[in-house]
């Protein structure tokens, strides 16, 4: 019964993951000789990203084909060992669905642009204007407008994302039809359910002007809105059958719209990824970065646990830069690393571990934007260039927020490109990988990847940790001390998100420490993290 409240789902991004043939990039059949790695943590379930056939403009996320296996990452068949090698271990696999849009080279839209029947209108088409203007005045996520004239057909068709991620026409019933069917093709499979890319945007209610804003134009026509639902709903048909499990991303969700979509009445998600969080150290747009302001961030996880029932916990994916150097300190890099576990894995909800995190990766070490492979980046990069705005601080932007942060090979060892291909890898392993590696880490008692194990064991042990109520105590410019408790079951957890010593209010017996310590005072050390059994009272 609701086996992913009780998981730990770990994300992984098959292109970066493990080469297995030497091509440099990532593949399946490299994850599965990983598997042990994961079973070790405790992992429930894998969340891949996209390994569909696609041109990769936007790494798997632009997909060509909803059935079938990128050659590069393997065969169908691969695919198969994949899902039972990771069943033996008790391990499920959630596929990436992503449907908002489909790679321009996509069948569909190869025959939509030819006007062939049924295949018109699965794409938001609109002629020009008398003088060859846009449809309307929207924007796009990817920092360049979202209309693309198509020349086959001589009509421009929406884009939200890039150029080539064309968005469906969920006014078309077929389109629907063809969803549910790529639904029912994975999960015959065996696949136990999916992470839904970009979710909250799939109908447009029309395609008139939007308020201008600063960042994106014309959302009011397409965020969750009510057809979104009855989508959902009509997934959610599909997907019961099988007893499979959705976690939905939704962009610029409020608890609200967030409760609606998987509010457990609702009959639609189960979770959503939610952003709020991830946007405490960033003025209006995540470009612009500014120091953590943890009280505020403590505030927004706060409202979060309080307001769902139930949510996903995420710190990083494949869309964000790493967590040490964003939330903790590069200084303090084993402590912070633990204490970010810490709260990954004791709050209510989900955990989603996104690869490398369990090793501490940080931030990618490029010097320059040759060595960026990011269709997002490279857009923001022109668009800073149009505005005359100068390299040095073009870089530094792009640098401390582009989605290649997270995106380098993960760090096996200390051979060479850390165990991640024999080949020439695709995107730059950080040269950290002598010092930071899972092999040093496994031999390492203290080291960050032993904490996430160990904690990871905790929690399941700790039914109060799953499944307990959720209950702040203190909430400062830099601790966060909350309990979780299940009826006679009762933890509290202290965080100290700086680089001084702090006092909490709370006692209680030492469970576990990110320093060495036998008792437990009220006084934190930097950076320091504990979990206390609290007594009966
Ligand atoms: O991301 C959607 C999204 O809105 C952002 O997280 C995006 O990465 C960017 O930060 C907007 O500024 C999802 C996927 O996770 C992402 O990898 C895809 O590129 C995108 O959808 C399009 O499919
Ligand atoms: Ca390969």
């Amino acid at each position: 019964m609701e086996w992913w409240k009780d998981a730990l789902v770990y994300q992984i991004y098959p292109r970066s993951f493990q080469d297995s043939n030497g091509d440099g990039i990532g593949d399946i059949p490299g994850i599965t000789s990983r598997l042990d790695h994961l079973q070790e943590l405790g992992v429930g379930a894998i969340w891949l990203s996209p390994v569909y056939p696609s041109p990769n403009d936007d790494n798997g996320y632009d997909i060509s084909d909803y059935k079938d296996i990128a050659p590069e990452y393997g065969t169908l068949e691969d695919m198969d060992r994949l899902i039972l090698e990771a069943r033996r271990r008790g391990i499920r696999i959630l596929m990436d669905l992503v449907v908002n849009h489909t790679s321009t080279r996509h069948e569909w839209f190869e025959k939509s642009r030819r006007r062939i029947a049924p295949y018109t209108d699965y794409y938001h088409w609109a002629p020009a204007g008398p003088d060859g203007s846009k449809p309307n005045n929207w924007t796009g996520f990817f920092g360049e407008d979202c209309w693309q004239w198509d020349d086959v057909r001589e009509e421009y068709f929406l884009h939200l994302f890039a150029r080539t991620q064309a968005d469906l026409n969920y006014r078309c019933p077929q389109v629907l039809d063809e969803v549910e069917q790529v639904l029912r093709f994975w999960l015959d499979r065996g696949v136990a359910g999916f992470r839904c890319d970009v979710i909250n945007l799939l109908w447009k209610d029309s395609l008139a002007d939007g308020k201008e804003r600063l960042a994106l134009t014309g959302m009011e026509h397409y965020l969750s809105l009510e057809g979104t639902h009855d989508i959902l709903r009509r997934f959610r048909k599909v997907l019961d059958r099988y007893k499979a499990f959705t976690v939905g991303e939704a962009v610029f969700v409020t608890p609200d719209m967030a409760r609606d979509l998987c509010g457990p009445e609702r009959g639609e998600l189960d979770m959503v990824f939610s952003f709020e969080h991830m946007e405490c150290d960033q003025y209006l747009i995540k470009w612009l970065k500014r120091d953590l302001r943890p009280k505020k961030f403590f505030k927004c996880l706060i409202k979060w646990q309080e307001e769902l029932p139930w949510n996903a916990i995420y710190l990083e994916n494949h869309d964000q830069p790493r967590s040490i150097p964003r939330f903790g300190s590069e200084g303090y890099w084993r402590e912070s690393g633990k204490l970010l576990a810490t709260l990954l894995l004791t709050l209510r909800g989900t955990p989603f571990l996104y690869q490398g995190q369990e090793i501490g990766m940080v931030d990618f070490d490029f010097d320059g934007l040759d060595q960026i492979d990011d269709v997002e980046s490279r857009n923001v990069d022109r668009v800073l260039k149009g505005l005359h705005v100068p390299e040095a601080l073009r870089w530094r932007i792009i640098a401390r927020t582009s989605r290649d942060n997270a995106r380098t090979p993960m760090q096996w060892d200390d051979g060479p490109n850390a165990g991640f291909t024999t080949g020439r890898p695709w995107l730059g392993v950080n040269r950290n990988f002598h010092f930071v590696n899972l092999a040093d880490q496994e031999n390492d008692p203290d080291s960050i990847w032993n904490w996430y194990k160990d904690l990871s064991a905790l929690r399941r042990e700790r039914e109060a940790l799953r499944r307990g109520d959720f209950l702040w105590l203190e909430c400062t410019d830099r601790v966060f001390v909350y309990r979780r408790r299940l009826g006679e079951e009762s933890l509290t957890i202290a965080l100290d998100l700086s680089d001084r010593p702090a006092r909490v209010g709370s006692r209680g017996k030492l469970l576990r420490s990110n320093y060495r310590r036998d008792g437990f005072d009220g006084r934190l050390a930097p950076w320091e993290a504990v979990i206390l059994e609290d007594e009966a009272t």
